[in-house]
C-alpha cells in the first residue's frame, strides 16, 4: 500500500459513489483541457504536469530540478511548530497506512484540530499558487521515537495495484502535491530519504523547514521517482504533512474555507 486513509471516509466514499460517477469524468476532462493549456514546469519539461510552485517564497530553494523537489527554509516558524506539536501531542495514535496499522509505518499520528492548522494552510496556498486550501486534505502531524520509521512509499494511490485506490480517490482524486514540514531538528537519523533517485537525496528534518514535492501529475500520474521513506528515527522526529489532490474535495471545502475566513 501507497498511502492511508480514515475508513470513515471510505464509508462516506461507498454511499455517495455513484452520484459522483458523472463528476468524475467531467472533473477528468477539465483537467485534461488544464493540461493541455498549461505549458511544462521549466524545472521538468519531462513532466509536464506537475503543479506550479512559487519558486520566489521567502527561503524555497532546489533540492533536485528532475524529478522537482524543493525546500523551504523556515516556512514556520520556531513558534508555529511548537503550537503543532502541543495540538497533536494528546491527540496521538499509531499511524495507520491504507486502512490498517502496518509494519511498514510505525510513528503516532493524528489530525490537529483545523483551527491550529489555518496559518499553515495559508502558506501553502501562498507557496503553490494554483492550489486553493479546499484541495489540502486535513494536515497530519506524526511523531516518530527512537527506532519509529516510515519504509519507502509513494503518497499515491496506484489503481494498477492497490486495490482501494478508488476508494481513496473519492471526493479529490490523486495526491499531486505532498509538503512535509519538519516541526523540529534532530541530531542524528529520520532523514527523509529518496532512494531511487541517482544520486539518492536524503534530507535532515530542520524545524520549520518543508520539503515540497509531486508524488502525482495533475492528471493523477503517478511519478516512481517520489519513492521516498523516513529512515529509522534516533532522536524523537516530528513532521506535518499535508498533501494536496487534483481536485476540491467537497466535504473539505465546507470546512476548510469557514476556517480560513474567520
Ligand atoms: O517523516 C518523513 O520523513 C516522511 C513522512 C512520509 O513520507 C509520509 O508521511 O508520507
Amino acid at each position: 500500500m501507497t498511502y492511508c486513509m480514515r475508513s470513515r471516509d471510505v464509508t462516506r466514499w461507498r454511499r455517495r459513489r455513484d452520484d459522483l460517477g458523472a463528476l468524475s469524468s467531467w472533473r477528468r476532462r477539465t483537467l485534461e483541457l488544464l493540461e493541455a493549456a498549461t505549458p511544462p514546469h521549466p524545472l521538468d519539461s519531462g513532466l509536464s504536469a506537475t503543479i506550479g510552485l512559487n519558486e520566489a517564497y521567502p527561503g524555497c530553494r532546489a533540492l533536485r530540478s528532475r524529478p522537482p523537489i524543493f525546500a523551504v527554509d523556515d516556512f514556520l516558524s520556531a513558534d508555529e511548530c511548537a503550537r503543532l506539536r502541543a495540538a497533536a501531542e494528546p491527540m496521538l495514535h499509531r499511524s495507520a497506512t491504507a486502512f490498517s496499522v502496518s509494519a511498514i509505518r510505525t510513528s503516532a499520528s493524528c489530525e490537529p484540530p483545523l483551527a491550529a492548522c489555518v496559518g499553515l494552510l495559508r502558506k501553502v496556498e501562498a507557496l503553490l499558487p494554483s492550489v486553493e486550501a479546499s484541495r489540502c486534505e486535513r494536515p497530519q502531524v506524526a511523531r516518530y521515537v527512537r527506532g519509529e520509521k516510515y519504509d519507502e512509499h509513494l503518497d499515491g494511490a496506484d489503481p494498477a495495484t492497490d486495490a482501494d485506490a478508488e476508494a481513496f480517490f473519492f471526493g479529490g482524486g490523486q495526491r499531486v502535491a505532498t509538503v512535509l514540514i519538519y516541526l523540529n531538528s534532530v541530531e542524528s537519523g529520520g532523514c527523509t530519504r529518496f532512494g531511487r533517485l541517482e544520486p539518492p537525496l536524503e534530507v535532515a528534518p530542520r524545524r520549520g523547514m518543508a520539503l515540497v514535492f509531486f508524488p502525482g501529475d495533475r492528471l493523477g500520474r503517478l511519478d516512481g521517482r517520489c519513492f521516498h521513506e523516513a529512515t529509522e528515527a534516533a532522536d524523537t522526529k516530528w513532521v506535518c504533512q499535508t498533501w494536496v489532490r487534483q481536485a476540491s474535495m467537497p466535504e473539505a471545502v465546507v470546512t476548510i474555507a469557514r476556517n480560513l475566513s474567520s
